[in-house]
């Protein structure tokens, strides 16, 4: 496969006998070869390497040499001689593998049969194929006592692939693969893609969002290292971690943004297979460069080790007759829209354009009929080079590796889409084509029966499903599988936060504060509070968490290498140690969220439940990575999100970057996602209790979103008889006082409460008003119970009607009702059905500006004056009182009505 060396040519080179056209600079290649050969013979690889350095510095020197070079040939990272024996029966896995093309193919044809039309994708898997078959039968290990399953993150698309070798191993049925995104046929179907919410018992992690299930695996992997330096780990060895990504997917800024921590953090227990199939769902991924040389570049760059598998094993013998290195050259030259054009045209083509280049590269062919070049396999496809890939990189110590194996998107599908631009939406396929699938792969179906595509799957006594089941078993079972095995913890009760329950008397305390308090006491708990993965995106300082980094200790693989600038500094100093509890992040909020999904999924995925707290800037949360809270819904994830800083108004200063008066909308999209805007420190520890007892002791997988305010204030008592309210989302906080002439209701969230509570001070003062204060902890689940009842109601027309909790608690009351919030008026207007008289709403809508708090309150329309005019005019409208005092009040509350309010809508 390499050149042979300047010595060894032979004089009179293949054809023709002077220069090859493009080989001008021979004779210093040759020069060089000689000393490397030289250099290799006399003192060994390790020394012959040292040469290179040597050179690059020396050329440094000179003003020569800027940057290293990142890129190899294009050819094998592993020569043939180096590739280790086969431990497989080539036969039987090739037939194996055939029938999972098949099946999966038929998946998809027979999805869109009888006008379901439900799509799906033939040619990713058909391009996988090699590169999963391999990993099932030799690699993905299946756990057991001494080293956990696997954890392996498919390529979304490719699912059928998964689903048919399910078949074939018995753990599926013909009619789950009928049901091919059927989720709603009788006795359910298999979801278009890996979903743990929709399959529960088979995926563990949702991959189709190109770029998360590559971020995710980066960060899973240095998980498992958090796991193991903590003592967390259930086994003495840990699961590797696989995630097989596609060329187009590599432009996703999740797919490689996180690289450099895997090459820092040393992840030996990561491997990535990415096929560079050189398509993507359009056309080319770079049909005027070569992505595999540009991810080569990109990862050598990160630190990874990097595997090509570009060629083939019916390659080896041309590159190893290649004496005057054309075919590398010509290899090298040719570009990705080229290689594509290959797969597609005849052998004629090839040998015209790509071997007929340069006269001594045509030459080499000579022996090669046109269609034995079309048969040139790529790397990707051929299992020898494959598992010698596989095995070079779960062997490579001390970082973690990219496999980049070259692929024929749709291989085998012929004209039904191999290589072809509309491969990806490839979907049907006629009779011929079938005909010709089915002879490709030699699969026995009958003439009769293929118009059909029915599936096939050999008998249980069969060689095949006996192969194949006792390579799953000597690996330790089957992939993928999701098994919930944690022990439910006991989690600790209200009582065990006294100092967040008692108030904090004339002191002040922000909600964010009275979070950390609870933090740093569930940190000490005996029991749980290791379990505890406080996650922080370089933010401990503005939130007021550096006092943990002495008390639990920031996770670092290498400890603590320097001396801290800040030791002296006491419980804040910067403190780094191999078996710290924090994780913080460094500036990623993907990489933070990839983070709290593995250790929230920890309880499904390693078996033991772990109890994230991930606090960020409540700006840079759903809005940021809002795709991530997405997935961590569907991975079933567990766990606390605290936006902190939270709040249009309440975080003065920033303006319109920072200052975020919707994430509780954002994060109300996510089904499993429960979302509060607690206003007071008791607060926060009635829902943080209530959330750690159903999703770590009841085993609910659900978790939780809670705004966390910076602005002190005092913080009350606990009333009696509140923690239900405060759960399902609304109580009554202070009544009005006794003696008014009129009634009204204030509901407040968050920190802006304290405009309704001013707003009934000054209504019960000047406007003979006695208004109650509410606390709104939860719209979300106050309108998702009223929504619940009234779907009943709507099914159960006989039935005595069920009363939604809001209405419930509500419907007794008399005078208007006005909500107050830091966040868009949409957030509270999500239960204006259900207010007896409606409800009015004072919100944040339009983008921040840079103030101060009182500044932004009176802009934004939500202050105590803005609520008390409000609850006035509400009156008004009802007759309770007379225009003209609404008029009067304006001037006295020193309202302008002329002032500006922020644009909301463009007309
Ligand atoms: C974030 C995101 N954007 C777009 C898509 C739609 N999509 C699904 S597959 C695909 C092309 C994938 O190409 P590649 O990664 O090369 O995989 P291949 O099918 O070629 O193996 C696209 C654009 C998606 N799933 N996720
Ligand atoms: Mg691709």
């Amino acid at each position: 496969m390499q050149n042979r060396p300047a010595s060894q040519r032979p004089e009179n080179p293949v054809q023709p006998a002077a220069t090859p056209p493009g080989a001008s600079d021979y004779s210093l290649v040759n020069s060089l070869e000689g000393v490397v050969e030289a250099a290799l013979k006399n003192f060994g690889p390790e020394q012959a390497g040292l040469l290179r350095s040597d050179l690059i510095s020396r050329l440094r020197s000179a003003g020569r040499a800027a940057a290293q070079p990142v890129n190899t040939p294009y050819v094998n990272t592993i020569p043939p001689g180096a590739e280790p024996h086969y431990p497989g029966n080539r036969d039987l896995e090739r037939r194996i593998k055939s029938l999972v093309r098949w099946n999966a193919m038929a998946m998809v044809v027979n999805a869109q049969r009888d006008g379901a039309e439900v799509g799906g994708h033939i040619s990713s898997y058909a391009s996988m194929a090699t590169l999963y078959e391999v990993a099932y039968n030799h690699f993905f290990r299946g756990g057991d006592n001494q080293r956990p399953a696997d954890l392996v993150y498919f390529q979304g698309h490719t699912a059928p692939g998964n689903y048919a070798r399910a078949f074939l191993e018995y753990r599926m049925e013909e009619r789950d693969l009928h049901n091919f995104r059927r989720e709603l046929a009788a006795g359910g179907g298999l979801s278009s893609y890996p979903h743990p919410y929709l399959m529960p018992g088979f995926w563990q992690f949702p991959t189709v969002s190109m770029g998360l299930g590559p971020i995710l695996s980066i960060y899973q992997a240095r998980f498992v290292r958090y796991l193991k330096a903590r003592g967390l780990l259930k086994t003495p060895d840990e699961p590797r971690v696989w995630a097989f990504v596609g060329d187009g997917e590599t432009d996703e800024p999740e797919t490689l943004g996180a690289l450099t921590l895997a090459a820092r953090e040393g992840l030996d227990n990561l491997t990535w297979v990415v096929n560079c199939n050189l398509q993507r769902l359009d056309g080319p991924v770079r049909g005027n460069g070569k992505i595999i040389q540009e991810l080569e570049g990109i990862f050598h760059g990160a630190g990874w080790n990097v595997i090509k598998v570009i060629w083939g094993s019916s390659w080896d013998d041309l590159f190893a007759r290649d004496e005057w290195g054309l075919l590398q050259k010509r290899m090298d030259e040719a570009l990705d829209g080229d290689f594509q054009k290959y797969t597609v045209a005849p052998g004629s083509y090839i040998r015209r354009h790509f071997f007929g280049k340069y006269p001594g590269l045509l030459h080499l062919v000579d022996h090669l009929s046109d269609e034995d070049l079309t048969r040139l396999v790529r790397g990707g496809h051929d299992p020898v080079k494959v598992y010698a890939a596989y095995k070079a990189a779960v062997e490579h110590p001390g970082g973690p590796t990219a496999i980049l194996a070259k692929t024929i998107k749709g291989y085998g599908l012929g004209e039904a889409g191999e290589g072809r631009n509309i491969s990806h939406q490839q979907k049907k396929m006629n009779e011929k084509e079938l005909r010709e699938f089915r002879a490709r792969f030699d699969v026995p179906i009958s003439d009769e029966d293929i118009v059909d595509t029915p599936f096939f799957r050999p008998a249980k006594t069969s060689r095949e499903t006996k192969y194949l089941l006792e390579r799953r078993r000597k690996l330790g079972g089957f992939v993928p599988k999701r098994e919930v095995k944690a022990e439910p913890l006991r989690t600790p009760r209200l009582e065990a936060f006294p100092e967040l329950l008692k108030g904090s008397g004339a002191g002040e305390a922000s909600t964010t504060k009275s979070f950390v308090r609870l933090l740093s006491v569930l940190a000490r708990d005996p029991v749980i509070g290791r379990l505890v993965v406080p996650i922080i995106p370089d933010e401990a300082r503005t939130f007021g968490i550096d006092p943990l980094f002495s008390q639990i200790g920031i996770y670092s693989s290498k400890g603590q290498l320097y001396e801290p600038v800040d030791k002296e500094a006491g419980f804040s100093f910067y403190r780094e140690t191999a078996d710290g509890q924090i994780l913080e992040e460094g500036i990623t909020e993907a990489g933070s969220m990839a983070s709290f999904v593995a250790a929230g999924t920890a309880y499904a995925n390693q078996g033991v439940n772990l109890i994230p707290f991930y606090i960020y800037y409540s700006m840079f949360g759903p809005q940021r990575v809002g795709d991530l809270f997405w997935l961590a819904g569907d991975s079933r994830a567990k766990g606390f999100l605290l936006g902190a800083t939270s709040g249009r108004t309440t975080l003065n200063g920033e303006g319109l970057q920072h200052q975020d008066g919707h994430s509780p909308l954002l994060a109300s999209v996510v089904p499993t996602l429960y979302v509060y805007d607690p206003a007071f420190a008791y607060e926060v520890a009635a829902i943080v209790c209530d959330g750690m007892k159903r999703m770590f002791e009841d085993g609910e997988e659900i978790f939780y979103y809670l705004c966390l305010y910076n602005e002190g204030y005092p913080q009350p008592p606990m009333p009696p008889g509140c923690a239900d309210g405060i759960l399902k989302g609304l109580y009554k906080f202070k009544p009005g006082p006794g003696g008014k002439t009129h009634r009204a209701h204030l509901l407040g969230s968050g920190s802006i409460i304290r405009s309704a509570l001013r707003a009934q001070e000054i209504l019960a003062a000047r406007y003979d008003v006695s208004a109650d204060v509410w606390s709104a902890t939860s719209y979300k689940n106050l309108r998702n119970e009223a929504l619940l009842a009234e779907r009943w109601n709507l099914l159960h027309p006989a039935q005595p009607a069920r009363k939604p909790f809001v209405r419930q608690l509500l419907e007794a009351e008399t005078g208007p009702f006005i909500a107050v919030s830091d966040y868009m008026k949409i957030v509270p207007d999500q239960i204006a059905k259900w207010v007896p008289g409606g409800l009015t709403t004072l919100g944040t809508d339009g983008f921040g500006r840079s103030e101060t708090r009182a500044n932004l309150r009176r802009f934004f329309e939500n202050d105590a004056e803005c609520a008390v005019l409000a609850v006035l005019h509400a009156l008004a409208q009802r007759g309770a009182i007379r225009r003209e005092l609404v008029a009067q009040a304006i001037r006295d509350l020193n309202i302008d009505p002329e002032k500006d309010f922020p644009k909301i809508a463009a007309f």
